[in-house]
């Protein structure tokens, strides 16, 4: 048999040869040939080809329809297709509910993905439904508000998401979106050469004179929150107007109202004005240097301007039934500012959420029919950056959790198996990341409970927390101590390389309180929409639970005076503890984990071809870290060797029968070895309970399904002519 070209074979399990290098090769190869598609078995490995190409349009939906995997080339619709297909229960043993689980690094094409998945899953369960629009149009509704320009990506995801889309007989029914931790300290503060989140700039782009007037927005949006030099915002003022124009079509379309509409973008104002505000220390307290941004920041958020300064720069404390007036100093109060914007934009973003997951919610649940769904993960990829804080450490932890995830479907349960079953099996070993999950989650000792611990002292820093870490973990051979004893830096060795953490405002961001009174100020705001969104409460996940329903407490505009909260109200506030972050994180991590295994996982794996967002650039070494990070060599090898379709004896008799033509056989281990030995194929395994199979395998028994069901028909009409 003739050797295949490098670069021509679409499976890599069927390679005969195997190492790092003839892979990277076999990538590279496709890579510049456009083909950034490549299988390992069932799993979809895709390159970012950081360029547009002729890949997804009317015709290739239609060729990935109920296209049969082995006769096309890779692609990511072809995941769409099997998925679906799995859904309606052509998959034989495996569970109907699919999880689609895309990994990556920040940058590979996790989100696009993603997008791309949704749209032929819609091409594919068509009925030209309005509900079908909706779905389409959640993505840039999401990325408007949860995405940004990082060095790392220019639509950097900074939330992670799980899209469930619902099926009843194959056609969609609704959607709901699970959302993980959006980067809220972005809104205040972002790394050099990096953006704030989207939204922001589409509005300045977008929004008509009269509303930027009303609004408060400056001209040449020139606010401390957005940073970004004039000159590429006025580049790109074009592409914004645009992303304007469909962020408002979008949000028209999937069902929010003209006076929502309005409202949030009133707020996001409000919210651009509120980090004008500047203070300045004089004698014993702290005035206010920023009149105008004050008044303009009560004007958009319908406060009353005197109570937000008084918020802001003093708090109020109840001791003995006396109420207590502190001033708070210069940097205390613009942490009370940032605060409230960063507190707005979070509510604002989950409220996002929630309206989005009612608009699309399933209408009619009566029927008899069982629904079924197909999830998407979308996260935010693993980072790395120079200055790498709380944030990245939970993005980080959350990858470690989906490697192991993988880890596990890939190498544990499978080769726990073959065990079981008393198939002849060679051990293939893997790299084990469950003791990066011990040292994040493990209790009493571990990153996230020595953080809530610490987060209790009100005294505690940047400072005792890492000294904590460093007494506590330093036996940890993942754990690095930095050399220098002052340094708040320590390093993780996670599973996709090394990153140095600097654990100052760690705290800060665990215990995310607010401002004694801000809460309640905003309860009363005057604009219907934030005083909804903060009457709400957050949930073990941290997700925010409405009261009511949205829609009818939009309407009844009541405002109960403008008195500041009476002593024992703001007593109680202070009392209530409520979650830390790093606790609401591992709380959302957990469910997920617990969807994902009672669902059939679909693996697809991004990879980035270079760091510098580049087309047409293949950085071999680059590549070969990711390969190596991610198992890829070891996945291939339990794909290659390994039996991916393992159904029991009375699934695959059930199925293949008629290949025995006898409609009766039994679903016996006996059966299952005369079928499998008629149909001339090598290397499956009859095991104890089940048919361990290749995944080529499938492909051969449908033809054989197909041929004997032609002959079939071909005798049926055969005797039908023979009686005419
Ligand atoms: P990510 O989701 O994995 O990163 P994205 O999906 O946002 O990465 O991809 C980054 C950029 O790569 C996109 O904005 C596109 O410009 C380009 N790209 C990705 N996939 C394709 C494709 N199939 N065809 C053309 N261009 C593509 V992060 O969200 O940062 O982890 O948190
Ligand atoms: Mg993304």
């Amino acid at each position: 048999m003739e050797e295949p070209k490098i670069g021509e074979v679409d499976d890599l399990t069927v390679l005969a040869k195997l190492d790092e290098k003839i892979l990277l090769n076999e990538l590279r190869v496709r890579y510049e040939n456009d083909r950034i598609y490549t299988y390992v078995g069932d799993i979809l490995v895709a390159i970012n080809p950081f360029k547009k190409l002729n890949l997804y349009d009317k015709q290739y939906c239609t060729k990935y329809k109920l296209s049969k995997k082995g006769s096309l080339p890779p692609h990511i619709f072809a995941v769409a297709d099997a998925t679906y297909q799995n859904m309606l229960g052509y998959g034989g043993s495996l569970p109907r509910n699919q999880c689609i689980l895309i990994s990556g690094e920040s940058g590979a094409g996790k989100t696009e993905s993603t997008k791309l998945l949704i749209k032929q899953l819609i091409e594919l369960c068509k009925g030209n439904t309005q509900l079908e629009q909706q779905i389409l149009q959640v993505n840039p509704l999401l990325e408007a508000f949860g995405n940004a320009q990082t060095l790392m990506n220019d639509n950097s995801s900074r939330f992670g998401k799980y899209i469930q889309l619902k099926f009843k007989n194959g056609t969609v029914t609704g959607a709901k979106i699970s959302e993980y931790l959006l980067e809220k300290s972005r809104v205040v503060q972002q790394n050099k050469g990096e953006e704030n989140f989207h939204i922001f700039y589409y509005m300045f782009a977008g929004l008509s004179p009269e509303q930027k007037t009303n609004f408060g927005l400056d001209s040449n949006n020139v606010h401390r929150y957005v940073t970004t030099a004039q000159s590429s915002v006025k580049a790109k003022l074009a592409s914004y107007q645009q992303d304007y124009e469909e962020l408002v079509n979008a949000m028209d379309m999937v069902g929010f109202l003209e006076e929502e509409q309005e409202n949030m973008f009133r707020i996001l104002c409000g919210v651009l004005n509120t980090g004008d505000i500047t203070f300045q220390q004089q004698d014993e307290d702290i005035i206010n240097t920023n009149n105008k941004a004050l008044s303009l920041t009560a004007e958009c958020l319908g406060l009353d301007a005197s109570e937000v300064l008084d918020t802001l720069t003093c708090s109020v404390a109840v001791t003995r039934g006396e109420v207590v007036k502190r001033n708070y100093t210069k940097s205390q109060a613009e942490d009370a500012r940032d605060a409230l914007a960063k507190a707005i934009y979070g509510r604002l973003f989950s409220w996002i959420i929630n309206k989005v997951n009612s608009l699309l919610a399933p209408k009619d649940l009566s029927g008899q029919t069982e629904t079924n769904e197909i999830g998407i993960l979308d996260i935010f990829g693993f980072e790395h950056f120079e200055k790498n804080s709380f944030e990245q450490a939970c993005i980080n932890l959350a990858n470690e959790q989906l490697q192991f995830f993988f880890n596990k479907h890939i190498f544990m349960l499978e080769q726990e198996e073959y065990k079981k079953e008393g198939v002849d099996w060679k051990e293939i070993t893997f790299v084990d990341n469950q003791p990066l999950l011990d040292l994040f989650l493990g209790r009493p000792i571990g990153l996230l409970a020595l953080l809530d611990e610490e987060s209790q002292f009100p005294q505690g820093s940047g400072h005792s927390l890492v000294q904590k870490f460093n007494k506590n973990l330093a036996g940890n051979r993942y754990f690095l101590t930095a050399k220098n004893s002052h340094s708040n830096n320590f390093t993780i060795s996670h599973y996709a390389g090394k990153v140095v953490y600097d654990s100052s405002g760690w705290l800060e961001k665990n215990r995310d309180t607010m401002p004694p009174g801000l809460m309640e100020m905003l309860q009363r705001s005057e604009n219907s929409l934030l005083s909804v969104i903060f009457k709400g409460k957050l949930t073990r996940t941290g997700t925010l639970a409405l009261q009511g329903r949205s829609r009818k407490s939009m309407k009844s505009r009541r405002s109960t005076g403008r008195t500041r909260p009476d002593a024992a109200r703001l007593n109680k506030a202070t009392k209530e503890r409520k979650l830390t972050v790093g606790a609401q994180f591992k709380n959302s991590l957990q469910v997920l984990m617990e969807r994902m295994t009672t669902s059939n996982p679909v693996f697809v794996r991004c990879i980035k071809p270079n760091n510098q967002k580049a087309p047409s650039c293949f950085d071999g070494p680059y590549v070969t870290a990711q390969l190596l990070y991610t198992g890829m060599l070891e996945t291939i090898n339990i794909r290659r060797e390994g039996f991916a379709v393992r159904p029991t004896f009375q699934e695959f008799v059930d199925k293949y029968k008629i290949l025995l033509v006898d409609s009766k056989a039994a679903g016996d281990r006996a059966n299952c070895e005369r079928i499998l030995k008629k149909t001339g194929l090598q290397g499956w395994h009859v095991g104890k309970t089940k048919v361990f199979l290749k995944y080529h395998h499938l492909d051969a028994l449908a033809d054989q399904l197909q041929s004997v069901a032609q002959a079939v028909l071909h005798l049926q009409r055969g005797v039908r002519g023979f009686l005419a």
